[in-house]
């Protein structure tokens, strides 16, 4: 497992045959995004989720994509098999933000893609919400947790985040610290007054919120129960097939954008010179970028060896 995800991390060529391979054998895992401001708690929340899971039957993985370096950084370190008292493994990978930018959009979904088709259930990716990738990550999960945690005025940066609309389910997590009720309440408030409701479209209500704490385990069985009905309600309801058919879409996208970015570098590199001489020393950018974006979507010339063919 360790290598496969190594190979996916790195993308390319090999990354893209292990995805091949893994393709025709998912679908059978339920993807849990836990995101959140750092500190907040997610991975010591994982690890509690991961104990409920097995618990429940269950063989669970966890991809958590942290900034900080996976060998110093978190809870949860490095790759770690975790065997509990039902000898049911658990695999932890941790992968740095750093270094990846683009990358992570499309090294996420294809490590989740391996575990699901190695029969891991749940998949639960850990990101941090604060960037645009992070945000597009988790949007990709079948169930999304947003969590917050009190005496930082996480409500509004969740708001701001652009974290309300995509959470299913809501985690005040520090319930222990006095201002944890607040937080609700404003959670609670930012909802109403936002007419947002979470992603999930719940008549006349407002996607759950479940307070725990991670350290004690308080509240930890609700959070696991809300998370099961979320995904039944998604089952029941025929989200499930709209939102992997979605999710599918995003990868593809991202997928397109790096090769489109890809293709940019090489065409800069290759032709700016040259194009610059064509139009002249006073070219304008648009003018520039005009002619450059022509080539770029212009099809490949025909390739030598079929233009020789009628002629040999
Ligand atoms: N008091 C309290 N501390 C917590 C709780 N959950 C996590 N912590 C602590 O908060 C800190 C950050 O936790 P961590 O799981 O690394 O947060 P992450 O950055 O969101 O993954 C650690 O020192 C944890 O021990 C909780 O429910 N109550
Ligand atoms: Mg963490």
């Amino acid at each position: 497992m360790g290598r496969l995800l190594s190979i996916v991390e790195r993308g390319g060529p090999r990354a893209d045959e292990v995805a091949k391979l893994a393709h025709p054998h998912v679908g059978q895992a339920h993807v849990i995004g836990i995101t959140g401001p750092p500190g907040a708690g997610k991975s010591t929340l994982v690890g509690k989720l991961v104990a409920e899971a097995e618990n429940a039957g269950k063989r669970p993985a966890v991809l958590a994509v942290d900034p900080s370096s996976p060998l110093t950084g978190g809870a949860i370190l490095g790759d770690r098999v975790r065997i509990d008292a039902n000898n049911l493994e658990a695999f932890v990978r941790s992968v740095a933000t750093r270094g990846h930018s683009g990358g992570l959009a499309l090294s996420v979904p294809g490590s989740v893609r391996v575990f699901d088709a190695a029969g891991f259930d749940p998949v639960i990716v850990e990101t941090v919400g604060v960037g645009q990738v992070e945000v597009d990550v988790t949007a990709t999960a079948d169930t999304t947790v947003v969590v917050a945690n009190p005496g930082t005025g996480d409500a509004v940066q969740a708001n701001k985040a652009g974290l309300l609309e995509v959470a299913d389910l809501f985690v005040v997590n520090k319930s222990d610290h006095p201002g944890a009720t607040d937080v609700r309440r404003d959670l609670e408030l930012m909802l109403d007054l936002s007419h947002v409701s979470g992603a999930e479209e719940i008549a006349g209500g407002r996607a759950p919120i479940v307070m725990t704490n991670s350290l004690d385990g308080d509240g930890i069985g609700e959070l696991w129960t809300e998370i099961a009905d979320h995904h039944q309600r998604l089952i029941d309801s025929d989200r499930l097939v709209g939102r992997r058919a979605h999710r599918l879409q995003t990868e593809v996208r991202s997928r397109l954008l790096t090769a489109l970015e890809q293709a940019t570098d090489a065409l800069i590199a290759d032709r700016f010179d040259a194009t610059q001489q064509t139009i002249g020393e006073s070219a304008a950018p648009s003018e520039l970028s005009e002619k450059l974006l022509a080539e770029l979507l212009s099809p490949a010339p025909p390739q030598t060896e079929g233009a020789a063919e009628p002629g040999a």
